[in-house]
């Protein structure tokens, strides 16, 4: 049984930037195989919102900005932990643009976030604050958005925020795992699925959206 998608559903197109695939800063293993297949299942969207991770140079996740510190610490900051980055996705650099080769001419909306200085943003729906609002819930929710299908980059952080937001605001959200692909820094994919799973996100392959 494949699912249809109806009108209404929206498809969640997170972080496919050049930071996050191979060569880049901060690059995810096999980030690049998943374009193809995010290319097929955003023609089956009517509607398709990308999100891109959008940093000024010395922004607070960067390990750089810290005395002492490398990437993959953890520091402790006002809003709580924040894991810390190599720099990565700075505005107007190459890392920060999204991949030419997403073919999705037909998304209606690119969400930023992380641009202020001081607070990350894993989430499309929210700063790690977790007060600062990007405003995609209250688009969805004005273009009487369906089901949420999350695919991108990093199952295990900005998929998974994005994902745990959305269910959070009320949406039926689902993750097409295999158009994820993952950083997995000391069980952090394990735990996301955990989080998803318990917040009621589905976790779904492709083939049961494509056939
Ligand atoms: C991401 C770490 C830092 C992501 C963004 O897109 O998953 N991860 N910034
Ligand atoms: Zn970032």
């Amino acid at each position: 049984m494949t699912i249809a998608i109806t009108p209404q559903d929206v498809l969640v197109v997170v972080d496919v930037q050049y930071d996050f695939l191979p060569g880049g800063s901060l690059a995810v293993a096999g980030g690049d195989e998943i374009v193809p297949l995010i290319n097929k299942l955003a023609s089956k969207f009517s509607n398709v919102v990308l999100t891109q991770d959008w940093h000024p140079a010395n922004h607070v996740s960067f390990a750089s900005h810290h005395e002492g510190k490398k990437p993959f610490d953890i520091l402790e900051l006002d809003y709580g932990a924040q894991v810390l980055w190599p720099d990565h996705c700075v505005w107007q650099t190459k890392g920060a643009e999204l991949s030419r080769d997403l073919n999705i001419p037909h998304a209606q909306l690119i969400i930023r976030k992380g641009y202020n200085r001081s607070i990350d943003s894993y989430s499309g729906f929210q700063e790690a604050d977790r007060e600062t609002l990007t405003g995609l819930a209250g688009y969805l929710n004005e273009r009487d958005a369906g089901r949420l299908y999350v695919v991108g980059l990093a199952t295990d952080f900005c998929v998974a925020w994005t994902a745990l937001d959305g269910a959070a605001g009320g949406f039926d959200v689902t993750v097409i795992e295999d158009a994820t692909r993952a950083i997995d820094a000391d069980g952090s994919l394990e735990q996301a699925w955990t989080d998803m799973k318990a917040a009621g996100v589905a976790r779904i392959q492709s083939r049961d959206i494509l056939g």
